[in-house]
């Protein structure tokens, strides 16, 4: 397969706890090589767009307050088979069921304070890459 790119975040409670070079050595550790990085304070238009396909659910309105509530580092990541493969080095949404060795099974704090944030598919992860990153911003 050839390379792929995903969009990562690096959220709030990891930027809080500074542990955001331990979460980049397991992406690194699992093939991915970070092509794009920055250390943003998400704006409530960022949040609340970013996260739109979500703004039915219940949790809505606290997952927007909690990516504004501390600086994120957004990234986009490069390597084989990178979206799913990001997505398997993340584990779980829900840390409690995370696979043992992954980012959240090790880091996240909750269901929604779970350190990471990975596109799920082609489509999403070209469209979240645009939507943080100009094409002259991404170095592979
Ligand atoms: P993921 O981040 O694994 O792609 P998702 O897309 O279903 O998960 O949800 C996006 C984020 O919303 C998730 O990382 C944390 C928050 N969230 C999801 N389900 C939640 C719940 N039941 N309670 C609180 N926050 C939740
Ligand atoms: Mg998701």
């Amino acid at each position: 397969m050839a390379l792929e790119r995903t969009f990562s975040i690096i959220k709030p409670d990891a930027t809080r706890r500074n542990i955001t070079g331990k979460i980049i050595s397991k992406l690194e550790e699992g093939g991915l090589r970070v092509v794009a990085s920055k250390r943003i304070r998400m704006t409530k238009d960022q949040a609340e767009g970013f996260y739109a396909v979500h703004k039915d659910r219940p949790f809505f309105g606290e997952l927007v307050e909690f990516m504004m509530s501390e600086p994120v580092v957004v990234q986009v990541l490069e390597g084989e088979n990178a979206i799913a493969k990001n997505r398997e080095i993340m584990g779980a949404t829900n840390p409690a069921e995370a696979a043992p060795g992954t980012i959240r099974a090790e880091f996240a704090e909750s269901i929604g304070e779970n350190s990471v944030h990975g596109s799920d598919g082609p489509d999403t992860a070209a469209q979240e890459i645009e939507f943080f990153f100009s094409k002259d911003e991404i170095v592979g």
